[in-house]
């Protein structure tokens, strides 16, 4: 099939050399409008105990007035908008330029960091949690505000994306964050960018983002696509949370699984604790 908007060779090579590729401006103003309201009616059906009851975060931060929303979970499920958006082929014939013509959406996510008191995201690898039998994964954050400095724009370690790197605890335990030892020492890359971009970002490239005190929001919604013939690895009740419901996005699944690309590490862990408790859990003791 030939895509509409496909990526060229440069924005190819870039992100198989850098791990990861941001593209400016995908989503113009009537998309961002859509995409507002329907976090909005998501963060207001579930605070108010409605349908997405169950399916937010908020942030541990007292702000006075509301609880904040710090993140809405599988909005794939959430919101036909969302919906719209991970299947949209502004998005996914660019994912098919690096992944191929078989896509499967292996989940989503919307990342709120509200202004003044937004969580950090700890150095981490996506494939650290949903390690798969190779690495033909991807995520594409978009960001629904302008994403800055101040606001905790996503930082990336570029070329960084050959192999698994160990999040375990000193005790082996699945901490969520990069261990302190094996943390690469290069200098981070601040990716900031105006609403509607979207950041290409391979499932072994290590990225973080700092708190949001600013004033102003930085909103990302987040959807991880899998090459057809990446399976993800059993490993107990999180697997099976992810895996829950099928989500095809284009194409079919191998028959054959591909192993590939370098060693997976297998986290050891138990129960569904999101990123920020896992890695507010681990942090080291001032
Ligand atoms: O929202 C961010 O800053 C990064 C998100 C992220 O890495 C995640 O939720 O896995």
């Amino acid at each position: 099939m030939t895509l509409t908007f496909p990526l060229d060779q440069d924005e190819t090579a870039h992100y198989r050399r850098e791990g990861w590729l941001l593209v400016k401006e995908i989503l113009g103003a009537e998309d961002l409008a859509e995409l507002d309201r329907a976090v909005g009616e998501v963060a207001q059906s579930a605070l108010s105990g409605g349908e997405a009851a169950g399916h937010i975060e908020l942030e541990p931060a007292d702000t006075g007035t509301q609880p904040a929303v710090r993140r809405i979970l599988h909005p794939y499920e959430r919101h036909p908008a969302f919906r719209s958006i991970a299947h949209d082929p502004r998005i996914v014939d660019r994912v098919e330029s690096l992944l191929g013509p078989d896509l499967d959406l292996q989940h989503g996510k919307l990342n709120w960091k509200p202004a003044r008191v937004g969580s950090p995201v700890e150095w981490h690898q996506d494939l650290g949690y949903y390690p798969h039998t190779n690495d033909g994964v991807l995520a594409v954050l978009i960001y629904i505000d302008d994403a800055t400095e101040a606001n905790g724009c996503v930082q990336v370690l570029s070329r960084r994306h050959r192999e698994y790197l160990d999040h375990g605890t000193p005790g082996g335990d699945f901490a969520g964050r990069i261990a302190e030892q094996v943390l690469p020492d290069v200098e981070p890359r601040l990716l900031p960018a105006p609403a509607g971009s979207a950041i290409f970002l391979h499932g072994l490239t290590p990225h973080a983002s700092l708190p949001n005190r600013s004033h102003a929001d930085r909103r990302t919604l987040i959807f991880a696509y899998r090459a057809g013939d990446a399976y993800p690895l059993f490993y107990g009740t999180r697997t099976v949370d992810d895996e829950a419901a099928p989500r095809p996005v284009r194409g079919e699944r191998a028959r054959h699984a591909r192993f590939g690309g370098p060693p997976p590490i297998v986290p050891r862990i138990d129960g569904t604790s999101s990123l920020y408790d896992l890695q507010a859990g681990s942090a080291a003791p001032d």
